[in-house]
């Protein structure tokens, strides 16, 4: 027998396993269509509902994209060196892929995010619900992709109330002198200097030891906040005032969005909203009746380990003080000029859009 008929029989074979190492194994690689890990910026820590918000969009982004995708949450803004103010800027540059934040810390980009911040202007859910689905919140959205941010959907810290270590606080009068830590967003500065507070600008992550030390008798910041932080370490009273919404939003750089297929957009948009969603009847749970309770357990099977925050707080010997509607208007009324001011720094038609939106015009 000659050997050439063995090498007929196998010759086939042989260029069929060549073409298929090709396929597989091509001598150029494609270059890597997508990063390792895309870094996400949060302000606080994992254990509060923001932070558990930012996990939850990072795992449903994983099984949404069949693991192409990973986002990487870094906590306490640790990718800002603790400046939150910076993250929409970094953002937009490319330096960070996405952030879930807060609308203070983006309005030092876009102004606009300070429509949730005029005083005692948004102070219901169901206002703040119609602002964000309504024309206001797309014109917030539109003014994030003009500067290369992609904004993908909301979340909540929650409506913004003061504790503080000296005086269960009802009136104007009562912040008078009062040391309060606030965020170093301007519109703060204005409104606690216009109730004669001594407001002190200072990033979250050096908030907690400022408490702690007694440097400042105040701070403001949702009930959401105050449970994660044992805020009753530090204060004996809280009074809820629902002054300012503080929403969240989940965002990414633009550019590095705009070039993502369109599977992978659609994947990582219904993570957002769904974990959006998770996040804002968490850090509502309790305060809005039986709501976001009832969403947590039928949308997400999800029982709160807190469901009542203001009870939470009372618990741990806290005087908790709810403003009368008349309370808040001596409030509204002592602030009035910064909201004028503010009214025309965010331009006034969009305020007048939100007003709309809020009366379902
Ligand atoms: O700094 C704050 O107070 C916080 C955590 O609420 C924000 O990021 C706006």
């Amino acid at each position: 027998m000659s050997m050439v008929t063995p090498f007929r029989r196998i010759f086939p074979i042989f260029t069929v396993v060549l073409f298929f190492l090709w396929v597989c194994f091509p001598l150029t690689a494609p270059a890597k269509e997508f990063k390792t890990e895309y870094k996400l910026q949060v302000t606080v820590g994992p254990n509060f509902y923001w932070g558990q918000g930012a996990a939850k969009f990072s795992e449903l982004v994983k099984e949404k994209t069949g693991g192409r995708i990973i986002v990487k949450p870094y906590y306490g803004s640790s990718l800002l060196q603790g400046a939150q103010l910076k993250s929409a800027q970094l953002v937009a540059k490319g330096v960070i892929d996405c952030a879930f934040e807060s609308t203070i810390n983006i309005s030092s980009v876009i102004p606009e995010c300070n429509v949730f911040s005029l005083p005692f202007f948004v102070n219901t859910y169901e206002n703040l619900d119609k602002i964000e689905q309504g024309r206001t919140g797309q014109a917030v959205f539109d003014a994030m992709r003009k500067k290369q941010l992609m904004p993908l959907a909301w979340g909540e810290n929650g409506f913004r109330q003061i504790t503080n270590d000296k005086i269960a606080i009802r009136r104007p009068k009562d912040l008078s002198g009062m040391k309060v830590r606030v965020v170093g967003s301007p519109i703060f500065i204005d409104i606690f200097r216009q109730l004669g507070a001594d407001p002190v600008n200072m990033n979250w992550g050096d908030a907690i030891s400022a408490f702690q030390q007694g440097v400042v008798d105040a701070q403001e910041n949702p009930a959401a906040v105050l449970t994660a932080v044992q805020i009753w370490q530090y204060h004996r009273y809280v009074t809820f005032w629902n002054y300012m919404a503080d929403p969240l939003i989940f965002y990414w750089n633009k550019p590095e969005w705009d070039k993502f297929p369109k599977d992978i957009q659609q994947a990582i948009l219904e993570a957002a909203r769904e974990a959006g969603q998770l996040e804002k009847a968490m850090s509502r749970a309790g305060l809005d009746g039986e709501t976001s309770i009832n969403i947590l357990k039928n949308e997400f099977h999800h029982v709160m380990e807190n469901p009542n925050p203001v009870a939470l707080l009372q618990q741990n010997k806290m005087t908790v003080t709810m403003l009368s509607g008349e309370e808040q208007a001596a409030f509204a009324e002592a602030t009035r000029k910064v909201y004028e001011k503010w009214e025309q720094e965010i331009e006034k038609n969009l305020v007048d859009m939100a007003r709309k939106d809020m009366a379902g015009e």
